[in-house]
């Protein structure tokens, strides 16, 4: 049975999330409040508009839409500058071990990111060419919970949703993953990513026995 494999960006491939939050709290900062790393938690495979009206919540803020809209053009431009000094050392651990496995084994697999600027990063840390498809925040018109990132990146793979196995961080991915009807794999904290079919904190905990036996089912 043809499987394939779709990865998240933020928070499986790179912790782009401490840049975000970099980007994020200057924003909030020169407005005038603050926000704390836990509701930056929230924040997670959440999209860059979705993002702002959070953020705005927690302040107590109402911007003009104008505003709103030149406030997340300073807050890409400022994570942007995160992003330029990126490379491949980046890449989280046991990822590169995963990627090789798959491309020696023929084995396809995509990205599905909730990012605008998923081809900027990947092409920083030198994973641009690898992925057979990529499917990020510019492809998309659902956001995640929305399963709609993951089924076109299934579709671009050739393979069927139930035969996709995605990795993901945020509950929102998960949640997406699972309403594609895919195999839904956590990355991180089994108390929050209750709802994925399996949980591991990350990829160097995932055995090469256990890619090998979901790839059989
Ligand atoms: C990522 C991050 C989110 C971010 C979103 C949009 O998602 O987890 O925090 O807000 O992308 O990013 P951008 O502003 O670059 O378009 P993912 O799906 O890769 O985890
Ligand atoms: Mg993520």
């Amino acid at each position: 049975k043809r499987k394939g494999m779709i990865f998240d960006l933020d928070g499986v491939i790179v912790d782009t999330a401490k840049f975000h939050f970099l980007a994020w709290r200057k924003l909030a900062n020169d407005l005038g409040f603050d926000f704390t790393e836990d509701q930056n938690e929230q924040l997670k495979g959440v999209s860059r508009v979705h993002s702002l009206h959070k953020i705005l919540k927690w302040g107590g803020m109402e911007l003009s839409e104008e505003e709103f809209q030149r406030q997340m053009d300073l807050k890409n431009e400022n994570y942007l500058s995160y992003v330029n000094e990126m490379d491949a050392t980046e890449i989280l651990p046991g990822v590169t071990k995963i990627l090789d496995y798959l491309i020696g084994n023929d084995i396809p697999f995509a990205l599905g990111s909730a990012s605008k600027n998923a081809r900027t990063i990947l092409k920083k840390i030198d994973l641009l060419e690898k992925f057979d498809a990529i499917v990020d925040g510019t492809d998309v018109t659902k956001a995640k919970p929305d399963p709609e990132v993951f089924l076109i990146a299934a579709e671009k793979l050739g393979v069927k949703p139930e035969d996709s196995i995605v990795f993901e961080d945020a509950v929102a991915g998960v949640q997406a993953a699972n309403r594609a009807n895919m195999t839904s794999i956590g990355i991180g904290d089994k108390s929050n990513l209750g709802e994925a079919d399996y949980v591991f904190s990350d990829f160097t905990e995932i055995e090469r026995e256990f890619i090998e036996q979901l790839l059989r089912k």
